[in-house]
C-alpha cells in the first residue's frame, strides 16, 4: 500500500482512500466531489472558468462588478470582509476595491498554501489592508482572530460553490456561516440560476474536453495516490440535468466489464455502470432565499445579469 502525503489541510490520501473504497463498495457507486480539487484537478478548474461554454465566472465577476459599489455603500467603516474560501482573486478585489475603509479582511481556507498566496497577493494589491488569514473548515465551527471582536462584519462566499452541496448539508453550511457574522451581519453570495438544459449540459461537458479531464482525474488521482490501477481509459465522462430536482450530475461511466484494484480490493465494474462524482444545484432566486431563510438569512438584494444566468444575493443574518 502507498499513500502519498498530501497538504494535511487538504483532503488527505488517508480521507481519499477511505471515501473511495466505501464509496465504490455502496450499490450504487460514489466518490465525493471535494476529491476533485488535487493539485491537478484544481489546475484543471481553474481552466474550466475560463471556458466558452462555463458562463457562471465571467457572468458573476460582471455582476460584482456592478454590485460591488452598492454593497461598498451599505458597509460602515471598520467592518471586518470575511470570505469563505480565499481561490478568487478577481472577486474579491472587486469588493476590496470598492471599500478603503474596512478593518481588515479575514480569509478562511482549509488550504495553507492557498491562504499564502491569497495574503501575499492581497496585501501586494492593497497596502496597510490588515489581511487576517484564517485556516480552518468553514463548515464547523471556528475561532475568529481576536481583533475582530465587536466589528460588523460582511461575509463572501462567491463561485455558487454552495450548489455542490444538497440542500440540507447547504443549509448546515449558511448556518454556520450566519454565526461566523453574527446577527446582523450579512453576506454576499453567488448561486447559479435554472436555465436551459442544453446550455448547462455544455457547461459540464464543454467541447475541449477539459471538464471530463477533471472528472476522469478522480481515477488518474486514485492511481497517483493509493496505487490503485483504473484504466482511465476505459471511463467516460457524463454530464445530466434533472430539470425536476434542478441540479446538474456528473458521473464517470463504465465502457465494458472490467475490474479495478485499490488498495488491495477488487471493484468490478459493469459495461454502462455509473459511478457519481459531482452535483451542481441550480437555484431560482425565490428558491435560493427559501433555503437562505431556513438557515436564518433574509434578503436584502439580489442582483442577476440581463440573461439570468447567475445571481448574486446579499443576505443578512437575522
Ligand atoms: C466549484 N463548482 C461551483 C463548480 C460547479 O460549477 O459546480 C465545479 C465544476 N464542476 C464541473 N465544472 C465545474
Amino acid at each position: 500500500m502507498r499513500l502519498v502525503e498530501t497538504e494535511p489541510t487538504v483532503a488527505t490520501s488517508f480521507e481519499f482512500a477511505a471515501a473511495i473504497l466505501s464509496g465504490l463498495s455502496a450499490p450504487e457507486k460514489s466518490i465525493p466531489c471535494r476529491f476533485l480539487y488535487d493539485a491537478a484537478g484544481s489546475a484543471l478548474f481553474e481552466k474550466i472558468t475560463a471556458l466558452p461554454e462555463y458562463y457562471p465566472t465571467r457572468t458573476e465577476i460582471a455582476i460584482l462588478g456592478s454590485c460591488a459599489p452598492v454593497i461598498a455603500g451599505e458597509t460602515e467603516p471598520g467592518t471586518v470582509l470575511i470570505e469563505f474560501g480565499s481561490g478568487s482573486s478577481i472577486k474579491t478585489e472587486l469588493l476590496l476595491a470598492e471599500m478603503p475603509d474596512l478593518y481588515a479582511y479575514v480569509p478562511i481556507d482549509i488550504s495553507r498554501a492557498a491562504l499564502d498566496d491569497a495574503q501575499a497577493r492581497i496585501e501586494k494589491r492593497f497596502p496597510g489592508l490588515r489581511v487576517l488569514p484564517v485556516c480552518a473548515d468553514f463548515a464547523k465551527p471556528l475561532a475568529m482572530p481576536h481583533e475582530i471582536a465587536g466589528r460588523p462584519r460582511l461575509g463572501f462566499f462567491p463561485g455558487s460553490t454552495i450548489g455542490n452541496l444538497a440542500e440540507d448539508a447547504a443549509v448546515e453550511l449558511l448556518a454556520n456561516m450566519s454565526k461566523i457574522v453574527g446577527k446582523g451581519g450579512r453576506l454576499v453570495i453567488g448561486a447559479d440560476l435554472k436555465k436551459d438544459s442544453k446550455q448547462l449540459i455544455a457547461a459540464y461537458d464543454d467541447a475541449a474536453g477539459v471538464t471530463a479531464a477533471f472528472n476522469l482525474n478522480l481515477l488518474k488521482r486514485a492511481n497517483r495516490e493509493l496505487g490503485a490501477n483504473f484504466d482511465v481509459s476505459q471511463f467516460d465522462h457524463l454530464a445530466t440535468y434533472d430539470a425536476d430536482k434542478g441540479r446538474v450530475a456528473l458521473y464517470l461511466v463504465s465502457q465494458a466489464d472490467q475490474t479495478a484494484t485499490v488498495l488491495g480490493r477488487e471493484f468490478a465494474f459493469a459495461a454502462g455502470e455509473h459511478i457519481h462524482t459531482e452535483y451542481s444545484h441550480k437555484y431560482d432566486v425565490d428558491g435560493f432565499q427559501a433555503m437562505a431563510a431556513r438557515a436564518g438569512w433574509q434578503p436584502v438584494n439580489v442582483w442577476t445579469d440581463e440573461q439570468r444566468l447567475f445571481s448574486v444575493h446579499e443576505l443578512r443574518a437575522a
